[in-house]
C-alpha cells in the first residue's frame, strides 16, 4: 500500500496565492505574515509538490520598474531552479485593482478593456518566460450586480473579443501556450458571466480558435451552484476540453470557503479523484484554496501537506473500488445489460424494426439496479471497514 506521499509525478501544485493567503476576510483583519515566493516555493517543494502557479502580482508587485521586476523574476528563476520546481500555469490578477471595478474584460468603459488586454499581454510574457503551459482565465469581476449595467450580450461579446485578440497575440509571439477559462457562479460580482462549465464550454466554441481554449473547472465553484462537479468535469474531459483544474471543498449555499481538498464532500471528491485517475488524466492537479484563517505558518503547510495526502488516499480507494470483487460483479451485471454495446446508427430499416421490436415492459419495470448495494459498498471502502 501507498504510504501517501506525494512526489512531483503526482502532478501536485498550489498558487502562491493559496499556500500566500493571509487570511484577510470581508470581516478581519490578516492574520498571518506574507510568506516570500522563494519560501514557499522551497517548502513545498520539500513536501514533494510539482510547482507553483500564480498571477503576474504575485510576484512581481504591480508598481514594480522594469528593473525591479527583471531582478524579482531572475531571482525566483533561480530558486525554480535549485529546487526543479516548476510553473505549470500562470493568470492575471485582473479583480483586485480598483479600476477593474466594474470588471476588464467586459467593463462597460472600453480604457478599462483595452488596460485590461495590456496588462494581460505583460502577463502572458512573464507566464511563457517561467515556462506556463497554461494560462488561466477567472473572471471574478467579470458580470454585474445590477442587471441594469449591461445587456449580458454585450458582456460575452466583449469577452469574446478578449480572448480573440489574446489568442492572436499568442499566435504572433508563437507562444506555446492554451487557454483556460473558470468558470464562476458568484463572488466577488452579485453575478459572474460564463457561471458554470456549460457556459463556458459553449463560449469556446464561438470562438476565433477554440482548439487553443478549454477550460479551469474549480470544485468549490460548482458546489457553490448545487452542481455536482464531476459530471461538469466528466463533460470537459468528453469534450477534450480538460486543461486544468482547481481542487478544494466547498459547503453548499455558503461563501466561497476556499476549503482543503476532500474535508468536505469526501464521497463527492473520491468520484472526482476516480474520474480523473481512471481516465488517466495526465494535467495538474492544483489546490486552489487555503488553510483556515485560524492558523500560523505552521497549519498553512499542514494544509498543504494535507491536500496532497487526501488525494493520494482517495487514488487507493479507487485502486481498492476498482480491485473490489463484489462492486466490479455489480458493476458486470450492470454492463452484462448492454451499457457497453455499440449505440446502433440511425437507418430507415432499423427505426422501422424498432417500431416493430415488442419489449417485456412488466419485466423492465420490475428490475432493479442494486445501487443500494453498490453505493454501501463505496461508502465501506471510504470509512475504511473494507
Ligand atoms: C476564486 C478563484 C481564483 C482563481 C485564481 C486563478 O474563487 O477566487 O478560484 O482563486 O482560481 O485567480 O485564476
Ligand atoms: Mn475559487
Ligand atoms: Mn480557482
Amino acid at each position: 500500500m501507498s504510504a501517501y506521499v506525494p512526489h512531483p509525478e503526482d502532478h501536485f501544485t498550489f498558487g502562491l496565492w493559496t499556500v500566500g493567503n493571509i487570511g484577510r476576510d470581508p470581516f478581519g483583519d490578516p492574520v498571518r505574515a506574507p510568506i516570500a515566493p522563494a519560501r514557499i516555493v522551497q517548502q513545498l517543494a520539500k513536501l514533494g509538490a510539482y510547482g507553483v502557479n500564480l498571477h503576474d502580482n504575485d510576484l512581481v508587485p504591480r508598481d514594480a520598474t522594469p528593473a525591479e521586476r527583471d531582478r524579482i523574476v531572475r531571482d525566483f528563476k533561480q530558486v525554480l531552479a535549485d529546487t526543479g520546481m516548476k510553473v505549470p500555469m500562470a493568470t492575471t490578477n485582473l479583480f483586485g485593482d480598483p479600476v477593474f471595478r466594474d470588471g476588464a474584460f467586459t467593463s462597460n468603459d472600453a480604457r478599462v478593456r483595452a488596460y485590461a488586454l495590456k496588462r494581460t499581454m505583460s502577463a502572458i510574457d512573464l507566464g511563457v518566460e517561467l515556462g506556463a503551459a497554461t494560462y488561466v482565465f477567472w473572471g471574478g469581476r467579470e458580470g454585474t450586480d445590477t442587471s441594469a449595467a449591461k445587456d449580458p450580450r454585450d458582456g460575452i461579446k466583449w469577452y469574446r473579443d478578449a480572448i480573440n485578440y489574446l489568442c492572436d497575440y499568442v499566435r504572433a509571439q508563437q507562444y506555446d501556450l492554451r487557454f483556460a477559462i473558470e468558470p464562476k457562479p458568484n463572488e466577488p460580482r452579485g453575478d459572474i458571466f460564463l457561471p458554470t462549465i456549460g457556459h463556458a464550454l459553449a463560449f469556446v466554441y464561438t470562438l476565433d480558435h477554440p482548439e487553443m481554449v478549454g477550460l479551469n473547472p474549480e470544485l468549490a465553484h460548482d458546489t457553490m451552484a448545487g452542481l455536482e462537479f464531476s459530471h461538469g468535469v466528466g463533460q470537459a474531459l468528453d469534450a477534450g476540453k480538460l486543461f486544468h483544474i482547481d481542487l478544494n471543498a466547498q459547503k453548499p449555499g455558503r461563501f466561497d470557503q476556499d476549503l482543503r481538498f476532500g474535508s468536505e464532500d469526501v464521497k463527492g471528491a473520491f468520484f472526482l479523484v476516480k474520474l480523473l485517475e481512471d481516465a488517466r488524466w495526465t494535467g495538474m492537479r492544483h489546490f486552489d484554496s487555503h488553510a483556515y484563517r485560524t492558523e500560523d505558518e505552521q497549519g498553512v503547510w499542514d494544509f498543504a501537506a494535507g491536500s496532497m495526502r487526501t488525494y493520494l488516499i482517495l487514488e487507493d480507494k479507487v485502486a481498492r473500488f476498482n480491485a473490489d470483487a463484489e462492486i466490479q460483479g455489480l458493476l458486470n451485471d450492470l454492463r452484462s445489460r448492454g451499457g457497453a454495446d455499440s449505440p446502433e446508427r440511425f437507418s430507415a430499416e432499423g427505426a422501422q424494426t424498432l417500431k416493430d421490436r415488442a419489449f417485456d415492459l412488466d419485466a423492465m419495470r420490475a428490475t432493479g439496479y442494486a445501487y443500494e448495494k453498490l453505493d454501501q459498498l463505496t461508502m465501506e471502502i471510504l470509512l475504511g471497514v473494507r
